[in-house]
C-alpha cells in the first residue's frame, strides 16, 4: 500500500501516487482519502505573477530560508503553458537541481490540463500528498492567469503575488483579479527603475482592496457553501516587500511576511475559514471531474444505441431534451 510508505517518508511511493491521482487512476481517490487525516499542517502558500516575474527565483530562494529556519517544503510548479515561458521548466529544473539531495525539499511539476478545474484539482491532490508527508511549508508557483490557477492562488492560506516596475505589469494584475487575493506582495526586480513607483501605485490601491481576501472569506462565493456571517475583523495592511531575487535581497523579510501571516490568520480564526473553502473547492471540482466524465459516458451511449447526434442535427430532439433525459437518468425522481 502506497499509504504507509508515504506516510513513513518514502519519496518514490510519493511521486507514484502524484503520479496515479493526476493520470486519474481510479486507485488513487481511496489512498488520498486515506492520507486526508493526516493533512492539516502544512502553510500553503501560493507564489503568483506575471511570466518572468521572477516566481521560480523567488521560491529557490525561499526554499532555502525556510530550510535554514529548520522547516522542510514540497514545491509544486505549475509549469506555464505560454508560449512565452516555453524555456522555463528545463530553466527551474537545473534551478532546483541544487535542492535534489536535500530529503527535506521536494519539487513537483505539473502541466497545464485541458479541462476546467483539472489542475486545480491536481494541485490539491499534491498538495494532500505534501501535507500527509508532514512537510511544513508547500509552495505553489503558478502565473495565476485563468479561473484555474487564480482559483489555486485563492486557495492558499497565504497568496504571495509578485510584481515587478516597468510595462504597466502591475495593472494586469489587477485586470486579472489577482490583486484582491494577494496577502503579500512581493515587488521583485527591485534592483531596476520603477520600484518605488509600484510600491506607491499599491499603497494607494491598497486603501481601496485591503482585505478583499478576507471579506470574500466571510461574504462567501460561489464556490462557497459555507460563508461566515459576522463582520470581518479589521485586518491589518497587506506588507508589501521588495525583492531582488538572484541576489538573495529582501527573502528573509519576505518569508518573515509570509510566516506572520500564516500565524495572524491562525489567530483569527481565517485559517479555519480559508480551509473550509478550499476543502469545498476540492469537492466541486471532484464532481465536476465525475459528472462531466458520467454525462460524457452516456452521451456516448446515447450515440450508439439512437444516433442522437443525427436526431440533433435534423430537429428531431433538441439539446434541452437530451440533457434533460440525461439527468433523469443520472438523477431518477425520488418515488
Ligand atoms: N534583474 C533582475 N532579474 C531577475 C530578478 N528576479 C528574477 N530575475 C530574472 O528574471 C528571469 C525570469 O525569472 P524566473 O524566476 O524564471 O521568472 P518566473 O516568474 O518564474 O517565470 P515563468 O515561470 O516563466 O513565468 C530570469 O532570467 C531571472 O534571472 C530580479 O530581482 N532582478
Ligand atoms: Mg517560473
Amino acid at each position: 500500500m502506497l499509504v504507509e510508505k508515504i506516510l513513513a517518508g518514502d519519496i518514490r511511493a510519493a511521486a507514484r501516487l502524484m503520479r496515479l491521482a493526476d493520470d486519474r487512476d481510479p486507485s488513487a481517490r481511496a489512498q488520498l482519502a486515506a492520507l486526508f487525516p493526516h493533512t492539516g499542517r502544512a502553510h500553503i502558500v501560493g507564489i503568483t505573477g506575471n511570466p518572468g516575474a521572477g516566481k521560480s527565483t523567488l521560491v529557490d530562494m525561499l526554499v532555502k530560508r525556510f530550510r535554514s529556519t529548520g522547516r522542510t517544503v514540497g514545491v509544486v510548479a505549475i509549469d506555464p503553458s505560454s508560449p512565452f515561458t516555453g524555456g522555463a521548466i528545463l530553466g527551474d529544473r537545473i534551478r532546483m537541481q541544487r535542492h535534489a539531495a536535500d530529503p527535506g525539499v521536494f519539487i513537483r511539476s505539473l502541466a497545464t490540463r485541458g479541462h476546467l478545474g483539472g489542475l486545480s484539482r491536481s494541485t490539491s491532490d499534491v498538495v494532500t500528498v505534501l501535507d500527509a508527508m508532514g512537510f511544513d511549508m508547500v509552495l505553489i508557483e503558478t502565473v495565476g492567469v485563468g479561473q484555474d490557477e487564480v482559483d489555486i492562488v485563492r486557495n492558499a492560506h497565504t497568496s504571495v503575488v509578485v510584481l515587478v516596475p516597468g510595462l504597466g505589469d502591475e495593472i494586469q494584475i489587477m485586470k486579472a483579479g489577482l490583486l484582491e487575493v494577494a496577502d503579500v506582495f512581493a515587488v521583485n526586480k527591485a534592483d531596476r527603475p520603477g520600484a518605488e513607483r509600484v510600491i506607491a501605485e499599491l499603497e494607494t490601491i491598497q486603501q481601496i482592496t485591503v482585505s478583499q481576501a478576507e471579506l470574500r472569506h466571510h461574504r462567501g462565493t460561489d464556490n462557497n457553501p459555507w460563508p461566515v456571517q459576522q463582520a470581518p475583523e479589521t485586518t491589518a495592511r497587506i506588507p508589501i516587500l521588495k525583492t531582488v531575487a538572484p541576489r538573495n535581497e529582501g527573502i528573509a523579510e519576505l518569508a518573515e511576511a509570509i510566516d506572520r501571516h500564516g500565524d495572524s490568520i491562525r489567530q483569527s480564526g481565517a485559517w479555519e475559514r480559508r480551509e473550509r473553502v478550499r476543502l469545498a473547492d476540492i469537492i466541486h471540482a471532484l464532481l465536476r471531474e465525475r459528472m462531466a466524465a458520467e454525462f460524457e459516458s452516456r452521451l456516448a451511449e446515447l450515440e450508439r444505441t439512437s444516433g442522437i447526434s443525427r436526431r440533433l442535427v435534423s430537429r428531431k430532439t433538441s439539446p434541452y431534451d437530451v440533457a434533460e433525459k440525461l439527468l433523469a437518468s443520472l438523477f431518477p425522481p425520488s418515488v
